[in-house]
């Protein structure tokens, strides 16, 4: 249940950093490359094979999957983002509201992961995660992923379409919408603790957005199981979509004819909407979104309507010009 309805800045201080107050961080960061320089100097330490693997963990069983093999059809216009870099600055607030919380994260157990699918369906499922993607096809995809806070990655990830576990799903034709749900666990994530957050994270998207070709399961990155900072064992990628569109570590997925309210909308619905589709020309309320610092290198890019897939997705806008669409 969302309990709370305070403003934001009625929040403790703790709270308030949602997208905003790490920017201002970066800001202070800013000038010598400083994350980067920071993971190279070795200010940024990976978590270990020890690390990874907890009492209770079992060895991923999935791991003789990887590396699927690439779709060619998915090129990028940049560099794909260092691995070391892009484990080691991340944005998952059940572990913490800093971009260090890959340590923290090892704490989720992974396996066993247990996904449902319910709602407005044929038939309900409840499913393991290894016997769900057994079903599926794994492929790799280099997608380009663009914070709502205007920094910017590149990522091999792997997975299937979303549109595969909708069809296994079979949605009655009045479902208009597919809600996605993280796990809630607050013994185990620190940040579920901070009970005026919305716990659990949710997201959605309407079920023709979730069938378009795009929108991407992700069950690995870099030839390998996903990292737990980056979602794992399930997680999306949406890459036309600001980044906190791309819900990590799923557990439900419900379709419904209510349009699902966000972890973030419901936080701050005047700066986080629900279609949260990239444009350059529609600044957040406090920044602008005309560029975007690309994380690893600190170039700085202009930003491209849709993240550049307009080509793959303008159409699913057509005829909603009167909804906020963009952020
Ligand atoms: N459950 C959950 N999913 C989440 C978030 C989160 O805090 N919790 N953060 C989102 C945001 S704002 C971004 S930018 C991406 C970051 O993914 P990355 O850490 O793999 O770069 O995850 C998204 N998915
Ligand atoms: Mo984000």
């Amino acid at each position: 249940m969302h309990v709370i309805h305070r403003r934001p800045w009625a929040l403790p201080d703790s709270a308030a950093t949602p997208e905003a107050l790490v920017m201002n961080r970066r800001g202070l960061l800013a000038g010598a490359g400083a994350l980067a320089a920071g993971a190279l100097a070795g200010g940024i330490v990976l978590p270990g094979r020890a690390q990874a693997q907890r009492v209770g963990d079992q060895p991923d069983p999935s791991a003789s999957l990887y590396p699927a093999k690439r779709n060619e059809a998915f090129t990028l216009d940049r560099p794909v983002t260092d691995e070391a870099v892009n484990t080691t600055y991340n944005n998952f607030y059940e572990f913490g509201s800093s971009k260090s919380v890959a340590r923290a994260a090892q704490a989720l157990p992974i396996r066993p992961w247990t996904v449902t699918i319910d709602g407005m369906v044929e038939k309900p499922i409840t499913i393991g995660i290894d016997d769900l993607v057994k079903q599926m096809p794994l492929e790799e995809r280099l997608y380009r992923h663009r914070c709502v806070e205007a920094w910017s990655m590149a990522i091999p990830w792997t997975g299937f379409p979303l549109a595969k576990l909708v069809a296994l799903a079979q949605p009655l034709g009045s479902a208009k919408y597919v809600r996605m749900e993280t796990f809630k666990d607050p013994s185990i994530a620190p940040g579920q603790r901070q009970t005026w957050f919305p716990w659990p994270y949710v997201e959605g998207l309407t079920v023709a957005e979730a069938t378009n070709d795009l929108a991407f399961l992700v069950t690995g990155a870099y030839g390998k199981p996903l990292a737990k900072q980056m979602g794992a064992p399930l997680r999306l990628a949406v890459p036309w979509k600001y980044g906190f569109k791309a819900i990590k570590s799923i557990v439900r997925f419900t379709f419904t004819d209510q349009r699902p309210k966000s972890y973030w909308e419901a936080l701050q619905a005047s700066e986080y909407g629900f279609w949260a589709n990239v444009n350059p020309a529609v600044a957040h309320p406090r920044w602008s979104q005309a560029s975007e610092r690309l994380i690893g290198n600190d170039e700085r890019r202009p930003t491209l309507l849709f993240n550049g897939y307009a080509e793959q997705v303008a159409h699913l806008y057509t005829g909603l010009e009167s909804e906020r669409l963009w952020t």
